[in-house]
C-alpha cells in the first residue's frame, strides 16, 4: 500500500517539483497524484476543495491539505527537522531569514519572468498557442538584470544563503532546469561565471537527479 503524504499534481509542473525536491532532500515518504491538466482536471470542483486557485500542486498530511510550494517545503523542513538534510531550513533564527529572504527573491524577481519564458518557450508551442515575441524579448532581459544581481552576489557567497545549499537554492532548481533545457536559454546561465558554478553545483545533488526522473516520466 502506497504511503507517506500526497502530492497532487503532475511532477513536470515546476511548483510540483519544487515541493518533489524538498521531500527527496529531507527524505520523506510520499506519493505523487497526477492528473492531466491539459484536460483542465486541475478545475474539477473536488481538486478545487483543497486548491481553491485550481493550480498546482496541493499537498496532504494528516488530513489536512495545503497549497502553495513554498510555505508546503517551509512545513516539511519544519515538520521533518531531524531527517535528511537537517539544514535546508536553516538551524537558526538569522539563518532561517537569510533562507526566507532568497526564497522571497526568488518568489517576486526570479520566478515571473522565468515562468514567463518557460510559458511562451516550452508551453505556447505544445500547446499551439503563437508565441509573443516581446514577451520573450521582455522576460529575458528582466531575469538577464536578475542574474546580473545573483553572479556578484555568488562571487561572494557559494550559496544564496551562505555556505550551504538550502531551501533558498533548491526552489530555483524547476525553473531553471526548462530554462536551460527544453527552453534552449543555457546561455543566460553559463555566460555568467557564478551562476554557472552554482546551477553546476545545486544541478547535481542526488535529490533533484531523482526529482528530474520524477519530472522526465510524468509525461
Ligand atoms: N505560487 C503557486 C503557483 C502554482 C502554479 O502557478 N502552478 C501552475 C503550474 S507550475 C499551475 O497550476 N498552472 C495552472 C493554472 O494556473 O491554471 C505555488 O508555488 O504553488
Amino acid at each position: 500500500m502506497a504511503t507517506g503524504v500526497k502530492v497532487y499534481g503532475p511532477p513536470d509542473s515546476t511548483a510540483v517539483t519544487r515541493v518533489l525536491a524538498c521531500l527527496l532532500e529531507k527524505d520523506v515518504e510520499f506519493q505523487v497524484i497526477s492528473f492531466n491538466m491539459f484536460k483542465g482536471e486541475h478545475k474539477n470542483p473536488d481538486y478545487l476543495k483543497i486548491q481553491p486557485f485550481g493550480q498546482v500542486p496541493a499537498f496532504e498530511d494528516e488530513n489536512i491539505t495545503l497549497f502553495e510550494s513554498r510555505a508546503i517545503c517551509r512545513y516539511v523542513c519544519e515538520k521533518h527537522a531531524d531527517k535528511g538534510n537537517r539544514g535546508l531550513y536553516g538551524t537558526n533564527p538569522l539563518v532561517k531569514a537569510s533562507i526566507d529572504q532568497w526564497l522571497e527573491v526568488e518568489g517576486h524577481n526570479f520566478n515571473p519572468p522565468s515562468s514567463s519564458l518557460i510559458y511562451q518557450l516550452v508551453l505556447a508551442p505544445m500547446m499551439k498557442i503563437e508565441q509573443d515575441q516581446e514577451q520573450i524579448k521582455q522576460n529575458e532581459d528582466k531575469l538577464a538584470k536578475v542574474l546580473d544581481v545573483y553572479d556578484k552576489w555568488l562571487g561572494d557567497n557559494q550559496f544564496l544563503a551562505g555556505d550551504e545549499f538550502s531551501l533558498a537554492d533548491l526552489s530555483h532548481l524547476p525553473n531553471t532546469q526548462y530554462l536551460v533545457g527544453a527552453a534552449e536559454k543555457a546561455e543566460l546561465f553559463t555566460s555568467r561565471k557564478n551562476v554557472a558554478r552554482w546551477w553546476g553545483e545545486i544541478s547535481n545533488r542526488d535529490s533533484w537527479k531523482r526529482a528530474t526522473d520524477y519530472m522526465q516520466n510524468s509525461a
